[in-house]
């Protein structure tokens, strides 16, 4: 029979922070599951991803540090790359954007376009920074909103008002590199005429969905876009970090991140094949039409995958003989919170995945993420939940029928396995589980159901006990050792069949799990077949999982929420250039809402040299009436700006909370208004 040949890809994280659990649930974990099942089942499969290196997340954390984007990318491609494997990830290539491979697989893309004729060149006017020297993408400017006049609106969106408007309509904006105002400087894109392709699309998505029954809320979305109709899209950008555009005299230009990070899928594939001495065995799958391809995203990069990259594929193979495949599904999970919340690196919800994978094995957490799998819905990881999860499912259920089956083995047949002999009703009814519940489970991996697939595999591991305790054999051993014996030999058949169908979540206890049995996988069609007989020697027992106590958890909720400290390579300031802040306390006289604007009250304080207006961002966080009297702390010689029209001489400080939450810093209300803070 031929093997099924299949490709598979995760998206490529940005190599510019680490990934927390919330990346593995989305986009990895579901689709090592899926891979790892495949191989058992004797697929031909690839399984490839990367970092995405490129694009404006990653020069943003670069200028935060006051370093170069290399050493971020550098700093966190290994980094990430490592807690993939400590969370035991079968990447079968874990490639980087920034590899010359990449840059060149890329150019080759828009070069093809460009022959084509299928880019379309447009003029636009764009900030500039004089002094930086560059075009500012828009995450860099700020200014004041041409509706409501706050001062810190971004350069195209308020954030106080919610307006949309022309960057051009901004008020004094400021570059957020140099702090000088920019200019707006004509520039030259290209632009990707998506529309061009929309009817392809629809096309494509429908029979596809068709066929391979896409997941609701990845059909939707894409219904969503051809909705509102697809309009050309710019995909190229003023920066100098990235693939440069390859055409002569678009110096400082480089290919829109989005636009070059999906051929990354591309690039891996031909790195992984190079690297194997076979320079064309990547077209075996990309471009033989019997690959089957899958991309397995989390759902804020689904334009990308069912809309955009296929574009571009399509538009590829318009021009090319050799023909790329579209991705036959794109199985797009929603969102995993943390406690209730979104995780949060700053506010310091949640936890990095290699932190966790000091404290506790990666089977532990691979099986609660996989067993909650957001697949339909967002969910929730709680260490509470973590904690049962290990110890009354891996610990009491397993990892106890586990045991107790090469505990009376070892005690009573000489650690080998004994004689099946009679059946009995309910031997072949376990007999009959042990063929069925495999089938069952691989069916709902194939259709993207893992979640349910982990649940059935746990209902195994739960049937298992049942027959332990239903046939007795710590009583048969002394009525009938015969039946004891058959009882013992089917358990030694069900942990075959167990290490077989856990193996792609639990990979390390399944391999444990054959180890014990003296034996190797025998793939997943093998499961459910009595495979060791009389008289087979085991090995030796180990101990699956260890339980995980209350304190240790406790440990973890008391850490949430604080704050990392802030390291000493944060830029600092001096003693004369602290006390150039004039830090004064004041007593709140009159507070009120102010109109049009959800964030802004209007305050009369009291402090030194007399009373003063200040325009605070809490009308969210409190009522006017919640503010009177209240001794605070303001900065009483910040230069007085207009908000909303309104003067604002100072402002007052305040810390933001765990929740997000801001509270006002108050003094004791004997100080009086007016005293210096230092
Ligand atoms: N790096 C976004 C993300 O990490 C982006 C995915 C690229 S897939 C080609 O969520
Ligand atoms: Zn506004």
């Amino acid at each position: 029979m031929q093997r099924e040949k299949i490709l598979v890809t995760s998206a490529l994280p940005y190599a510019n922070g680490p990934i927390h659990l919330g990346h593995l649930s989305g986009a990895y974990l579901p689709a090592d599951i899926f891979v790892r099942y495949h191989r058992s089942k004797g697929s031909d499969i690839l399984y490839v991803c990367g970092s995405d290196e490129h694009g404006v997340p990653i020069t943003i954390s670069a200028d935060k540090e006051g370093v170069s984007p290399k050493e971020i990318i550098d700093r966190y491609h290994e980094a990430n790359k490592k807690a993939f494997e400590k969370f035991d990830m079968s990447f079968d290539v874990y490639s980087r954007t920034s590899r010359p491979i990449h840059h060149e697989t890329a150019q080759t893309f828009f070069k093809s376009y460009l022959e084509q004729k299928l880019l379309i060149e447009k003029k636009s006017f764009q900030f500039y920074d004089d002094k930086a020297q560059m075009f500012l993408p828009d995450r860099y400017v700020e200014g004041t909103c041409p509706k409501c006049g706050f001062e810190e609106a971004r350069s195209d969106e308020c954030e106080n008002c919610g307006s949309l408007y022309d960057p051009s309509e901004l008020i004094k904006p400021r570059s957020k590199i140099s702090g000088e105002e920019p200019l707006l400087k004509e520039t030259s894109h290209w632009y990707f005429p998506l529309g061009k392709f929309q009817d392809r699309l629809e096309k494509y998505v429908n029979e596809s969905n068709e066929k391979y029954k896409w997941k609701d809320n990845v059909i939707q979305y894409c219904r969503g876009w051809f909705r509102d109709g697809l309009k050309d899209r710019a995909v190229t950008r003023d920066l100098d970090w990235g693939v440069k555009v390859p055409i002569n005299g678009a110096d400082g230009k480089v290919l829109y991140v989005w636009f070059e990070a999906v051929l990354g899928y591309i690039s891996a594939t031909k790195e992984f094949f190079k690297a194997k001495g076979n320079e064309d065995g990547w077209k075996d799958f990309w471009q033989d039409t019997s690959t089957r391809y899958i991309a397995f995203i989390g759902k804020d990069n689904t334009v990308f995958h069912t809309i955009i990259f296929p574009a571009m594929l399509m538009a590829w193979n318009d021009g090319n003989k050799e023909k790329y495949l579209l991705p036959e599904n794109v199985p797009a999970n929603e969102f995993l919170n943390f406690e209730g919340k979104k995780f949060s690196k700053s506010r310091g919800w949640g936890i990095d995945v290699s932190d966790f994978l000091e404290l506790f094995p990666a089977d532990s957490l691979r099986y609660t993420l996989a067993s909650n799998l957001p697949e339909n819905k967002d969910t929730d990881f709680h260490w509470k939940e973590f904690q049962a999860k290990n110890n009354s499912e891996l610990a009491d259920i397993l990892g106890n029928f586990v045991n107790r089956t090469f505990v009376f083995a070892r005690k009573h047949f000489g650690n080998k396995v004994p004689a099946l002999g009679e059946l009995q009703k309910i031997d072949s009814e376990m007999i009959d589980m042990i063929k069925e519940y495999p089938v069952k489970i691989g069916s709902l991996i194939e259709n993207y159901k893992i979640k349910d697939a982990v649940l059935e595999m746990m209902n195994l591991a739960r049937a298992a006990n049942k027959y332990f305790n239903d046939t007795e054999p710590w009583v048969t051993i002394k009525s009938n050792k015969d039946k004891c014996g058959t009882t013992i030999n089917v358990c030694v058949q069900i942990i075959s069949t167990l290490a077989e169908v856990f193996g792609p979540v639990i990979p390390d206890a399944s391999g444990k799990m054959f180890r014990m049995l003296n034996t190797n996988s025998a793939g997943w069609v093998n499961c459910g077949t009595i495979r060791l007989f009389e008289g087979h020697e085991l090995g030796t027992p180990e101990i699956l999982f260890s339980k995980v106590d209350d304190e240790i958890i406790s440990e973890q909720i008391n850490k949430l929420g604080v704050v990392e400290q802030v390291s000493y390579n944060e830029p600092m300031i001096s003693y004369e250039e602290f006390s150039k802040i004039d830090l004064r306390t004041a007593v709140v006289l009159e507070a009120e809402k102010i109109k049009k604007s959800k964030k802004l009250l209007k305050l009369k304080v009291k402090t030194a040299g007399g009373e003063r207006q200040i325009i605070a961002g809490i009308a969210e966080h409190y009522s006017p009436d919640e503010l009177l009297n209240k001794s605070i702390v303001i900065v009483a010689n910040l230069k007085p700006a207009k908000l909303m029209g309104l003067e604002s001489q100072g402002m007052i400080l305040a810390v933001e909370n765990k929740d997000g939450e801001l509270k006002i810093l108050q003094t004791d209300d004997k100080i009086v208004p007016g005293a210096k803070v230092r």
